[in-house]
């Protein structure tokens, strides 16, 4: 038995990756995960699901039916209660989540808020992603942080870009130290910062709301919490791949050389040098970096090498 019938000269191995592939462990401190696909399911594994308060199942970035939640801007929203896993103290933290907004705002909205003042929600929110009202154009999206009531915020920024398109959007919030940042579809550049040092404390989880009221008006999909600070490259994985479930994807990415026609294959059982199986069709190089996903198979499940076929 020599290699694939379909190779004359048989492979030319052009490199071999050995668990050495440049892969999105976006897995790591990822807690919780709504992926609400129609309703309000922790997928991280740790039971931290919450109550739907009437949002309804619609079409996600891809297209695919009941793979997202729409929330009318009129009573919609989701309450995800107390619990520690939003509870960073002065810890770095980072949230990421794709959005499509109906349109502009005259009141501020909630889009992802910790309220962290008990029972009187209405006088404290600890932080969280917001929706800029009428006076700073009522289509950005902003940082709300510690805010005590009558408009009285220890910091309220905004972005300067209007986001009520009718596309899909990706917001990732960061905190590092005393230092929170707000990027927007994977650009290198936030769209908004602030320093502010600031511990919110234990707090109710809204999505889609403010202080239960200020409820947003449109979709929302894919929110992650994670418990460390996700690197630039990270945040733009979770913006740049959005065909791929990263949750378990594997990236092979190569140097590869212009109009060169290359292969990936994969294999779980690498003594038996005949187990090698295609990962897709072939990829013609472009002078840089080429990659292909695999969204079938976890990290270390199995090896990874780019081939080059030679043809008849
Ligand atoms: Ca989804
Ligand atoms: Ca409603």
């Amino acid at each position: 038995m020599i290699g694939p019938h379909r190779v004359g000269l048989g492979l030319m191995l052009v490199l071999v990756l050995c668990r050495g592939p440049a892969y999105a462990d976006l897995a790591t401190g990822l807690e919780p995960y709504y992926r609400l696909d129609g309703d309000a399911t922790d997928s991280s594994g740790s039971g931290l699901h919450g109550t739907n308060q009437g949002a309804v199942a619609t079409t996600d970035r891809f297209g695919a039916i009941d793979s997202a939640l729409h929330f009318d801007g009129t009573n919609d929203f989701l309450d995800m209660g107390i619990n520690d896993a939003w509870n960073f103290g002065s810890e770095p933290f980072t949230v990421s989540l794709w959005f499509k907004a109906d349109g502009v705002s005259t009141r501020k909205l909630g889009m992802f808020t910790v309220h962290n003042a008990g029972a009187d929600i209405e006088v404290s929110i600890g932080y969280g992603l917001t929706w800029s009202n009428a006076f700073q154009g009522g289509d950005k999206i902003g940082l709300g942080l510690n805010y005590i009531g009558a408009n009285n915020w220890g910091a309220d920024v905004m972005g300067t870009n209007a986001l009520s398109d009718g596309n899909w959007h990706h917001a990732a919030l960061l905190r590092q130290t005393n230092w929170w940042a707000v990027y927007l579809d994977g650009n290198a550049t936030p769209e908004l910062e602030t320093t502010y040092a600031f511990d919110p404390g234990p707090g109710l989880l809204y999505i889609a709301s403010h202080v239960g009221d200020r409820t947003w008006d449109g979709a929302l999909d894919d929110v992650r919490v994670y418990d460390r600070a996700l690197s630039l490259a990270e945040i733009q994985a979770l913006a740049d791949h959005p065909h791929v479930d990263i949750w378990t994807a594997v990236e092979i990415g190569w140097q590869s050389v212009s109009g060169v026609v290359y292969q990936v294959q994969w294999t779980t059982n690498l003594p038996d040098t005949n187990a090698w199986a295609d990962l897709g069709g072939t990829v013609t190089g472009n002078g840089g970096t080429s990659s292909v996903f695999d969204s079938t198979r976890a990290k270390e499940e199995a090896e990874y090498r780019v081939v080059v076929p030679w043809g008849e």
